[in-house]
């Protein structure tokens, strides 16, 4: 591995192990690519770059040849998490979606508008962030294929109506959910750990939170309530309460953002490289790339907990919008 690779090449390696697709990845190489410095240290890595490149093109005519057909219910990952709306018929799921990203989902005061689901990407800071709109949940008519989507999610946001009967949306949707062993990470410690559980983190959005006399009847909702889950109330139509569901919605998903500073030049402070929440710098290193891992030595620290530019060793904890220098 050359030595000298800029920061933009470790990026777009990331994004190409996390893409899932063909074209994913191969728009991830293309851009490893363009940025690798040409000369003769580098002519090994970008001969098997190539390769790779060639491969998967050739992966990818095979595959429109064989006209393979997707589930609707089938839908890449991208971004640093992905956030899942679901919740039971016309409580807005769709207007959310379109809220905070650039989709064009149908909203209707007709209930049962959304079929299938759909994705758009939002931005929080300076991460995107997936969120998917989903058809309403219902008893009578329940696709096994959407709790399968449900169950690749990073978060879950319940979306309930509260000027309609949010106490009874809320209790069918966690029932449904309950039905296919999908519960609320909040609850993990409480849970019998069977097989084929899953514990996934949920946010309870209330919406059409339209005016002050709203925000009592979230009040009386809030204090009635005995399901110990996290709620965010919200308004759509009026945009209420807009940036503190972001912020909650970052928070839930327990990461941290970490930008990655050359030695003797100026950290990038436009693209965070993304990890979990309490990773060490030694993960981090793993996630810039996997040979950093074994070859760190050390790495100076901008950030919390640390004065300005400290050294640390491998075991140091990051936080969110830590500036780390890795010296391998
Ligand atoms: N008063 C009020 N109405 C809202 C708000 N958000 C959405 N609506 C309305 O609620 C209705 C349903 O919105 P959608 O976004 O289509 O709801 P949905 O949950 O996607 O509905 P289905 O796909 O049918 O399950 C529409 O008429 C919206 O305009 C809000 O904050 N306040
Ligand atoms: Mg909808």
């Amino acid at each position: 591995m050359p030595t000298n690779l800029p920061p933009e090449y470790f990026r777009a390696e990331q994004t190409f192990r996390e893409a899932e697709s063909s074209s994913a990845k191969i728009i991830a190489l293309e851009e490893m690519m363009s940025t690798i410095p040409k000369h003769k240290g580098t002519d090994k890595l970008r001969a098997e770059l190539r390769r790779k490149l060639s491969r998967l093109r050739e992966d990818q005519q095979k595959k429109k040849g064989a006209g393979k057909h997707e589930s609707e219910f089938h839908i890449e990952k991208e971004g640093a998490g992905r956030v899942i709306i679901i919740g039971a018929a016309n409580v807005g799921k769709s207007s959310l979606l379109a809220a905070f990203t650039n989709a064009l989902p149908a909203i209707s005061e007709a209930p049962f508008s959304t079929w299938t689901p759909l994705p758009g990407m939002m931005l929080i800071d300076d991460i995107q962030i997936q969120l998917i709109d989903t058809p309403p949940l219902s008893k009578e008519i329940v696709q096994p294929e959407l709790f399968d989507l449900i169950r690749s999610a990073d978060l879950i946001l319940i979306v309930v109506d509260l000027q309609a009967t949010p106490f009874q949306q809320l209790d069918a949707s966690l029932k449904l959910l309950n039905e296919h062993k999908i519960i609320p990470k909040q609850r993990q410690s409480t849970t019998v750990d069977e097989r084929r559980i899953q514990f996934i983190p949920i946010l309870v959005v209330v919406n059409k939170d339209d005016n002050d006399q709203c925000d009592e009847d979230f009040q009386v909702f809030k204090d009635l309530l005995e399901v110990e889950l996290p709620l965010v109330p919200i308004s759509l139509n009026s945009q209420r309460n807009f940036e503190n569901l972001k912020k909650r919605i970052f928070e839930s998903l327990e990461i941290i953002r970490i930008y990655s500073k050359p030695p003797g030049k100026d950290a990038d402070m436009t693209k965070p490289f993304v990890i979990k929440k309490g990773s060490t710098l030694e993960e981090f290193a793993g996630k810039v790339h996997h040979d950093f891992q074994q070859k760190l030595k050390t790495a100076r620290v901008w950030g919390r907990n640390v004065y300005d530019g400290q050294l640390v060793g491998k075991e140091h904890i990051l936080h969110d919008k830590d500036i780390v220098e890795l010296h391998l």
